[in-house]
């Protein structure tokens, strides 16, 4: 299987998973998860990253439980789906959950009733592919009556981390390593660290893809001289050895809806823009979207950013196209001359 991934680098890269890769990512979850043949999910997620086509497709279907698809989103046509009462298990991104609180929200006080009876019945609920804020999870426990197990992987391992499926589920924690799956926390040199001090998660098992399409650079880079894969989280341990993750080691990767998004491939568009003299993109924290793709950029003339936006629109799918733009005389720069996109994000914000 070969799933495409943004990072650093300018374009997304392809990672190359073996069926053998694939074989350890879905038994594990069967096991972790409980699946059977009495299961009945939904897909409502892209097959072209993990979180569809391995954790809901492909687990439903070594299960031979039922997986409904569901093309595009809608809280609506997913709560009407939801009154039929197949479902069991449902997984979705911390995006989709804010929108279904949102839209319960909206409902009577009768029909609200009837929703948390139906959700009350589900096996499993799970939140993944970005953090899933503690108010998010707080609230859907009072709606749907679950903790939502959440866990952490990513495109290149599968999944790695999961909240017990029996027992506590902490919220603000990824969980615990899965079965057959070596974690650890090592610091920039790939020291392994005690747990409790803040540290990159590194991988290492069945389930870590084999290279980067055509890119050995980037694949030996990736990885540790002793084969753990380098995530380029941040996370620390509690004395149980859950993990929490803190946040990344690269200020040029947004996490919006679930999606990865490169900032230097939407710069690289945005420079091409006639008038735009520099730009820098980052990521500002949105309590629905996680975070909110945001573009400050400079120029010697004022700039019609409506028009702008619609020719952006135009050169990249819309998750990846900036929500906000602004206008800056000049990019913060430290004494190297490099941009410093933490005081980009404090600007915007204020
Ligand atoms: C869309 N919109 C946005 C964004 N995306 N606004 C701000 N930020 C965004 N990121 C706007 C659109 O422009 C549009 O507005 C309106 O929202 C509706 O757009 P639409 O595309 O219809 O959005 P949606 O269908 O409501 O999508 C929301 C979504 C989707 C369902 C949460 O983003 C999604 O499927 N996300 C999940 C992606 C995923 O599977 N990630 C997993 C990869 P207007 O009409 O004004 O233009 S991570 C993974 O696989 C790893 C291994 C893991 O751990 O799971
Ligand atoms: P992707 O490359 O699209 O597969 O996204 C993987 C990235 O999503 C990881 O490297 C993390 O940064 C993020 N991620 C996945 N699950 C979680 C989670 N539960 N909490 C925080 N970040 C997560």
């Amino acid at each position: 299987m070969m799933l495409y991934t943004s990072g650093t680098t300018n374009l997304p890269k392809g990672v190359v998973s073996t069926h053998a890769n694939l074989n350890a990512q879905i038994s594990t979850l069967i096991d972790a998860w409980r699946w059977s043949e009495k299961d009945y999910s939904i897909c409502i997620l892209p097959l072209h990253h993990i979180h569809g086509v391995i954790n809901i497709v492909s687990c439903s279907l070594w299960a031979g439980a039922t997986c409904q698809f569901l093309p595009s989103f809608s809280a609506e046509a997913l709560f009407d789906i939801f009154k039929e009462g197949k479902l069991n298990v449902f997984m979705a991104v911390p995006t989709i959950y804010y929108k279904l609180i949102t839209h319960w929200e909206s409902l009577s006080e009768e029909d609200q009733k009837e929703m948390t009876r139906i959700m009350s019945k589900f096996r499993l609920m799970i939140s993944g592919s970005a953090a899933l804020p503690v108010s998010v999870m707080e609230r859907w426990k009072t709606i749907s009556e679950h903790s939502l197990l959440e866990r952490y992987g990513m495109t290149e391992i599968g999944m790695a981390l999961s909240n017990p499926y029996d027992g506590p589920r902490v919220p603000g924690h990824v969980g615990y390593p899965l079965p057959g799956v070596q974690v650890r926390l090592a610091d920039e040199e790939d020291n392994v660290i005690p747990g409790t001090e803040i540290g990159e998660i590194q991988v290492k098992g069945p389930n870590v893809f084999s290279e980067y399409w055509q890119k050995p650079e980037s694949t030996a880079e990736s990885f540790t001289k002793d084969g753990f894969f380098k995530t380029g989280d941040i996370a620390t341990m509690d004395e149980l050895g859950g993990y929490r993750i803190l946040g990344r080691n690269s200020v040029d990767i947004i996490k919006s809806g679930g999606y990865k998004i490169s900032a230097l491939e939407i710069e690289e568009v945005l420079r091409t823009y006639p008038g735009i003299d520099d730009c820098c993109v980052v990521g500002v924290e949105n309590d629905e979207w996680g975070e909110l793709v945001s573009a400050a950029i400079v120029c010697k003339e004022d700039l019609d950013t409506k028009a702008l936006n619609t020719w952006m629109r135009e050169q990249m799918p819309a998750y990846k196209t900036p929500r906000a733009y602004h206008r800056l005389a000049e990019l913060p720069r430290n004494a190297m001359g490099k941009v410093t996109k933490k005081d980009v994000v404090n600007l915007i914000k204020n």
